[in-house]
């Protein structure tokens, strides 16, 4: 794509998971993709790695759910000539307790980065993303957003908290030149989003795939990312749920035990 290769795509929660191969992905597609994590040596790595291949990209070491930072990144990027993509990706479970006991400081850490942290990284790259005349803001939901499960409402009020953000900020922006898509996935095997849920316990995190012959990979979000953003400006894909062959619902699972 000839005119992408001065295009800006930001995104957040890059150092692992589907935000490291959505940052692969879109730098294949020509993107100058900045890269933004808490841990600043992951992304730098997954930066090099793309400044080796030919591709540009740019590490930046960011909280999103301390507004302050995000502003200083915002700031940042205008050394960009334009922000052009935003994907909101950085976010996460914490614990899989019913509601009598769940913690709250679980809940809470879930809302902020899940919720907060998409409205800080929006609010703060839309001025930018407009001022770009073709932006997308990408939130990166779960299918957790979209219908409950048992030992799962933590993660699930805030994913919806996250829907309802999309939804509401492209009812809000219409008739700018910016498009708001949500994709949400299902059960994808990433190395870290069921251990860090289960605070480490890989048996726990194991059991979460048992028996399921296929989980999505962050490779195949990374695909439905880059397909609806590179679709043209006047084409937004509101809302793409993606979910392996062998899962139905949030709660019917197919597992060969
Ligand atoms: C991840 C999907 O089913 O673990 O966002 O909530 S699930």
């Amino acid at each position: 794509m000839a005119t992408a290769a001065l295009r800006t795509a930001v995104v957040t929660g890059a150092s692992s998971g589907i935000g490291a191969a959505t940052a692969r992905r879109l730098a294949a597609e020509g993107y100058h993709v900045v890269l933004t994590a808490r841990r600043a040596d992951r992304i730098e790595a997954l930066a090099a790695e793309l400044t080796a291949a030919g591709h540009e990209a740019t590490a930046y070491a960011l909280d999103v759910t301390d507004r302050a930072a995000v502003d200083a990144f915002a700031a940042f990027l205008d050394r960009f000539p334009s922000v052009n993509v935003l994907v909101n990706n950085a976010g996460g479970a914490l614990g899989a307790d019913p509601v009598a006991t769940g913690d709250p400081d679980d809940w809470r850490r879930m809302y902020e980065v899940n919720v907060l942290g998409v409205l800080h990284t929006t609010q703060a790259l839309l001025p930018a993303l407009t001022a770009s005349g073709d932006g997308t803001v990408v939130v990166v939901s779960s299918t957790a957003g979209h219908g409950v499960y048992e030992g799962g409402a933590g993660y699930v009020a805030a994913k919806h908290g996250a829907h309802v953000l999309a939804e509401t900020l492209r009812l809000e922006i219409v008739g700018r030149p910016v498009r708001v898509i949500e994709i949400a996935p299902g059960m994808v095997r990433t190395d870290e989003f069921a251990v860090t849920r289960f605070r480490g316990d890989q048996e726990k995190a194991a059991r979460v795939y048992e028996g399921v012959a296929e989980p999505l990979t962050a490779e195949d979000v990374a695909d439905t990312i880059g397909w609806a953003v590179t679709r043209p400006p006047h084409v937004n894909i509101d809302l793409l749920v993606v979910r392996p062959r062998a899962q139905a619902s949030n709660t019917k699972v197919h597992r060969e035990l």
